[in-house]
């Protein structure tokens, strides 16, 4: 039986837990009512009240809080505590504008732990782990967060932060590291430079990889675990809300279990806002039920998935969340097709002869979009014929134009002319002046 860190909060029957969110939704709304201003607003703009919320279905009344709230309200002005009772600070990692500022208490940051604890027990990490983590330390949750939750399963941690990709490979051989924990972009660039330094997987120890912080396809999955030789996991989480620690898969690997009694999922269409049925793929909504210093309530995370409410083998019955499609924010537009660059990954890593690296850069052409996929690929079709060359190419666009229902335009790029990144990829590049 595979060990369940929390099994009374991950194996609840659903009343139960229903009963234990709405308990702690009352709660964290009176909270909020009294101590944020900006709520307190939202709330009386809607005519609401917290003793209103009787019942979960009720939650739908309440008005969402987006981005542009925090922005608004930067840097703490939604704070729920004093910022005396604060005892960390991060910071989301966007990169356009200023970043949204998060605070935990000690209660915060002792839950946090847990909840990554959860999630690296469901990939099958114990105290017997060996755990690098390759997330850069910083103001992004994703170092401190998995950090903190392997210390307290009592694994022995590896700060090693990102980048320095030899040196890290150094430390996998030498400290005999069993467990991964990087974004899926830089697991594939350790395993290309793996390959290139000749390091044989076999000879390492690594068991496990947990990967998360961006999306990545189940194609992608496969190309780690059969080139790192481990099980490679995904684990979901935002600053907003958390960090890490909102949902991660089992060894099942069939969705990320979300932690439900700390967090109320729910499915929207981003178009109307709506809430949509179960099982339908929309924007994730996220109401945070136990945060003591930055509680959010109908976050819109601009995420793409869908929930799955069936029985799990593993034994929790905790809603599973599907990897994520991307965001709605990240979401192309081309000639009135959504795209999602996990789409296009999907294709590419399919094809032999890819290498996973890849780019889509968008530009308008008088009123028209012009999406370009440019791919690196292995040398030898690189210099072999152009007439192969140019067969390579007709199949890509080929099989991304019938995944996708649009013309692209496929450009092979020389090896290792993508740069590669340390923490969190950027596949799109939009110069589009819209
Ligand atoms: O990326 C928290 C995190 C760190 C999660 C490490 C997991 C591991 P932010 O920097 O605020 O926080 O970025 C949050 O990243 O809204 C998603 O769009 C994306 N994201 C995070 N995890 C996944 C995942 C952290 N497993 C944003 N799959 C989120 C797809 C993910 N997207």
């Amino acid at each position: 039986m595979q060990q369940i860190w929390d099994p009374t909060h991950e194996c609840m029957l659903r009343g139960e837990l229903e009963q234990l969110q709405l308990e702690r939704l009352q709660a964290t709304l009176n909270r909020v009512y009294k101590n944020v201003t900006c709520y307190r607003n939202k709330f009386n703009g809607a005519g609401i009240v917290p003793e209103d919320i009787r019942t979960l279905a009720d939650l739908s009344r309440l008005p969402f809080t987006t981005k542009e709230d925090l922005r608004l309200n930067y840097p703490y002005g939604m704070f729920a505590v004093p910022l005396r009772e604060v005892v960390r600070i991060h910071s989301s990692s966007g990169t356009t504008g200023k970043p949204t500022v998060v605070g935990y208490t000690r209660n915060d940051l002792q839950s946090w732990s847990n909840l990554v604890a959860r999630f690296m027990t469901a990939a099958g990490v114990t105290h017997d782990d060996v755990v690098q983590i390759a997330f850069g330390y910083g103001m992004f949750t994703g170092a401190f967060g998995l950090h903190y939750g392997a210390e307290t399963i009592g694994a022995s941690v590896i700060p090693m932060s990102s980048g320095n990709t030899e040196k890290q490979l150094m430390i996998m051989q030498d400290y005999r590291t069993t467990t991964l924990v990087c974004t899926p972009s830089y697991a594939i660039t350790l395993a290309d430079r793996m390959e290139r330094m000749g390091i044989d997987p076999k000879s390492l120890s690594l068991k496990v990889g947990l990967f998360g912080g961006e999306p990545w396809s189940e194609a992608m999955r496969k190309e780690i675990e059969a080139r790192l030789l481990i099980s490679a996991t995904d684990n979901y989480g935002l600053s907003e809300i958390i960090g890490p620690g909102v949902a991660g898969e089992c060894q099942q690997k069939c969705g990320m279990h979300l932690f439900e009694d700390a967090f109320i999922p729910e499915i929207i269409d981003p178009e109307t806002c709506q809430p949509l049925p179960p099982g339908s793929v929309g924007e994730l909504v996220l109401t945070a039920l136990t945060k003591e210093a930055f509680p959010m309530i109908r976050y819109r995370t601009r995420d793409i998935t869908s929930l799955d409410y069936s029985p799990c083998a593993c034994g929790r019955t905790l809603v599973r969340m599907r990897k994520t499609m991307g965001r709605s924010d990240d979401m192309l537009i081309i000639k009135g097709v959504n795209v999602f660059p996990s789409q296009i990954e999907e294709v590419l890593f399919a094809i032999e002869g890819c290498e996973p690296h890849y780019q889509l850069v968008v530009e308008r052409q008088g009123s028209m979009d012009v999406l370009e996929v440019r791919i690196e690929v292995t040398e030898n079709i690189f210099f072999d014929e152009m007439k192969k060359q140019r067969a390579f190419l007709e199949l890509v666009e080929k099989r991304i134009e019938s995944m996708l229902g649009v013309g692209v335009t496929v450009k092979l790029v020389e090896p290792n002319s993508i740069p590669r990144h340390e923490g969190k990829a950027a596949r799109v590049i939009d110069n589009r002046q819209i």
